[in-house]
Parts: C-alpha cells; sequence; structure tokens
C-alpha cells in the first residue's frame, strides 16, 4: 500500500552514549528529543533508509546493525522501527536538527522524566537505558 509509511531511526550507540539529536518541526515536537531518522522512501531497505537519512541529517556514514526490539504504530499508516548503527566515518553534526547530544544513561533518564523526549520513541527507552547502564 503507498500509503504505508515506515520510520526508521537511529540508535548510535558510541563509548557508552547514545546520540539523541533535537526536533526543530513540526511546531508539537519542536525542542524534543529523538533517535534521528525518517522515511523510508520506496524501493529502500530499512537499513538503506537509514544510512540515507543518517547522511542527511548527520553528515556522517553509518553501517546498520540489528533493530531494537520495539515496533512502534502511533496511527494507523505510520510504523516505526529503530535500528543500531555506528559511525564509520564523519563527524555528526546536526543539518537539520536543533542540536545534537550524548547521552550517558543519567542523561537519557533526565530527558525522559522531564518530558523532553520525542513520545514514540519512549518505546524504545527502556532498552536503550539497559545497553547505556551495562557499560
Ligand atoms: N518520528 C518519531 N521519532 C523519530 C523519528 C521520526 O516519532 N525518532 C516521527 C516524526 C514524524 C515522522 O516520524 O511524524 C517522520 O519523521 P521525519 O519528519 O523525521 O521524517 P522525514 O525527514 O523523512 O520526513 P519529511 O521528509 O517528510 O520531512
Amino acid at each position: 500500500m503507498t500509503d504505508e509509511v515506515l520510520v526508521v531511526a537511529g540508535a548510535v550507540l558510541d563509548g557508552g552514549r547514545l546520540l539523541l539529536a533535537q526536533r526543530d518541526r513540526p511546531a508539537e515536537l519542536a525542542g524534543l528529543w529523538e533517535l534521528p531518522g525518517g522515511k523510508v522512501e520506496p524501493g529502500e531497505s530499512p537499513a538503506q533508509a537509514l544510512v540515507r537519512e543518517l547522511c542527511e541529517e548527520l553528515d556522517v556514514s553509518v553501517s546498520v546493525g540489528d533493530s531494537l526490539a520495539g515496533v512502534v504504530r502511533p496511527k494507523p499508516g505510520l510504523t516505526l522501527v529503530a535500528m543500531r548503527a555506528t559511525i564509520v566515518s564523519g563527524t555528526v553534526r546536526a543539518v537539520e536538527h536543533r542540536a545534537l547530544r550524548w547521552v550517558d544513561a543519567d542523561g537519557l533518564s533526565e530527558l525522559i522524566q522531564t518530558g523532553s523526549m520525542v513520545p514514540n520513541d519512549l518505546a524504545w527507552a527502556r532498552e536503550l537505558m539497559g545497553e547505556l547502564q551495562v557499560r
């Protein structure tokens, strides 16, 4: 179905920290933090889409790993998945976001507790907290 939208988000973990990006749009999400990513385009695999989106949004090349467990269906026709991504070249910069930050477990916890995460991304919060805490 052409009106089914799949969004892939990247869990970029490096040295015990997770990369989060602060949205600049739309108004209801502006200022909130997310796993960067975007819509899978026709003909792309989710992994290919994530490579493209993180190049566009963060100006880095990534290799894509496995998926996180959570699958989010916030409304009919929209599905979000998250995949691990490792930076293979470049240094992240906020091309389309308001800001970027690397968080440890405490940093992620604070953003969750203050309502500063994009709501859909809370589906991955527990798994990501677990990863950050074991390090
Ligand atoms: N989204 C989300 N959590 C993320 C990434 C995206 O909840 N970590 C949501 C926000 C939007 C939808 O998914 O409702 C699409 O995300 P983007 O706007 O980031 O995707 P694109 O950049 O591909 O969209 P467009 O090109 O249309 O601007």
